[in-house]
């Protein structure tokens, strides 16, 4: 398996299992429930044990009793995986385009890049958040993610190292195709 850098070695393209990552904080493609669920969430919250469902039931609890908003981002403990933080964000579902997914997508980017920058984070990766069950298209996903990391990096040192992992590497192939890479 081959990484791609990009962006001066700050965007790492990969492919794998995220819950292995040796990073400071993963992101989870949640649902507002944050109560855990299928794909990404449940593999996350398998591999990460019941302290995380601890954490995001307290958070239901005070800051959030409606449900995070899609677009929005809070930290938890990663429990038992090798980061430190779950950085949980949920993803817009797609309807067709015209209901201000691409918006919702670049906040997932932006406000987990935030929640990392604040807790001083060097390392972060991401699943494709929103291209699984939530039906976002690769090619039209890839192009907000690419421009949202990048400006953000232009004003933010931390963090440092941001990966994009692909579950597949015909999922990571369709990502650089599309931002012509
Ligand atoms: N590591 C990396 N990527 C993964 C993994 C993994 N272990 N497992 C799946 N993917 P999805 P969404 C990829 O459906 O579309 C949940 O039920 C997968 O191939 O996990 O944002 C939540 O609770 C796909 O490319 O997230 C929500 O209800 C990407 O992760 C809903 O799904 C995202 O797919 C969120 O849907």
């Amino acid at each position: 398996m081959s990484n791609k850098e990009l962006l001066n070695g700050r965007l790492i393209v990969t492919t794998g299992d995220i819950t292995s990552m040796k990073v400071d904080a993963v992101v989870n493609a949640a649902n507002s429930s944050l109560m855990g669920g299928g794909g990404v969430d449940g593999a996350i919250h398998r591999a990460g044990g019941p302290a995380i469902l601890q954490e995001c039931r307290e958070i239901r609890k005070t800051i959030y009793p409606e449900g995070l908003p899609a677009g929005d981002a809070v930290p938890t403990t990663a429990g038992s995986m090798p980061a430190e933080y779950v950085i949980h964000t949920v993803g817009p579902v797609w309807h067709g385009g015209s209901s201000g997914e691409a918006d919702k997508l670049a906040d997932c980017y932006r406000r987990s890049l935030e929640e990392a920058e604040k807790l001083n984070l060097h390392s972060i990766a991401f699943p494709a958040i929103s291209t699984g069950i939530y039906g976002y298209p690769r090619e039209k996903a890839a192009k907000i993610v690419y421009d949202t990391v990048s400006d953000f990096i232009k004003s933010n040192e931390l963090p440092e190292k941001i990966y994009l992992v692909f579950y597949s590497i015909n999922d990571k192939n369709i990502f650089l195709a599309a931002i012509g890479k």
